[in-house]
């Protein structure tokens, strides 16, 4: 039985009451067993159109399970693409509160600034290097809306990819700067001094820009493009870490620098 189009609105809806009231939600994919990540895409594109209509403004997409870390964590073994929204972001040091969030964890990963468009299909690693800008530390807290946060792929997708908030390092450093390629650079994840995971850019696709040129790739088949000033994340490296109140987190990244934040009550 294949989705009524009315549906996709309706469980976009309930996403973002679920996300607005931080609780969780059946998956979807308990209600409808053969839903379809194309089917998946509808919904997520409902979701933004509703976030987009009460006001919220689009600044980045975000790729995930691009890592085999995130892929058995989630035991979901396929990428997926999401979009990052302007209240989503946190400046680096600054402060969350665990009364934002259903059950939130957080990730280390590298984001690209791009310089230039970007437009699929057929997207390669060189063109992503060259039409970027900046190259970011950044922590990505996911918080999904599903129960235990377990989802299949399809129901993940329907969640924006578990977006919830983004925190960039305050230095941006000009990729032909860097004296070591992306793939080579270490990234450790600390929680209160205590070293939680920690792994290289390589962990992503062997590459992170393989990650970006993957999602220009997907938004081509949507007829969507990357834009000059877009912010992409590609996803973690590690696995993600549960977070708690009282939680000082840093992402400590080899040439990138520090992005940090601190978790309250
Ligand atoms: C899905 C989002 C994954 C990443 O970086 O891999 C993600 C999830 O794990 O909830 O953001
Ligand atoms: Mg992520």
């Amino acid at each position: 039985m294949a989705v009524k189009v009315r549906h996709y609105r309706k469980f976009a809806e309930l996403l973002n009451e679920a996300e607005y009231e931080k609780r969780e939600i059946t998956r979807i994919t308990e209600d409808i067993l053969d839903l379809s990540v194309e089917e998946s895409y509808k919904i997520q594109k409902e979701l933004i159109k509703i976030k987009i209509n009460s006001g919220h403004r689009i600044i980045g997409s975000k790729m995930g399970l691009t890592s085999q870390a995130k892929m058995t964590q989630m035991n979901v073994k396929e990428p997926i693409y999401g979009y990052l929204f302007d209240y989503m972001f946190v400046p680096s040091g600054g402060v969350v509160h665990l009364s934002e969030f259903i059950h939130p964890k957080v990730e280390v990963e590298i984001a690209f600034i791009l310089g230039e468009d970007l437009e699929g299909p057929n997207v390669t690693r060189t063109q992503v290097l060259s039409a970027t800008k900046y190259v970011a530390p950044a922590l990505e807290i996911i918080d999904s809306r599903y129960k235990d946060f377990k989802f299949t792929l399809p129901d993940v997708v329907a969640d924006n990819a578990s977006s919830s908030r983004v925190v960039i390092g305050s230095t941006l450093t000009p990729i032909h700067t860097l004296k070591i390629d992306l793939d080579l650079i270490g990234a450790a994840l600390y929680i209160n001094g205590e070293l939680k995971a920690c792994g290289a850019g390589a962990a992503v696709f062997n590459h992170p820009a393989n990650s970006a040129a993957v999602l220009a790739n997907m938004l081509a088949r949507k007829g969507e493009r990357l834009k000059a000033g877009d912010m992409i994340l590609t996803g973690g490296i590690t696995e993600a870490i549960n977070l708690t109140a009282g939680d000082t987190v840093i992402g400590q990244l080899d040439q990138l620098g520090d992005v940090s934040f601190s978790v309250k009550e």
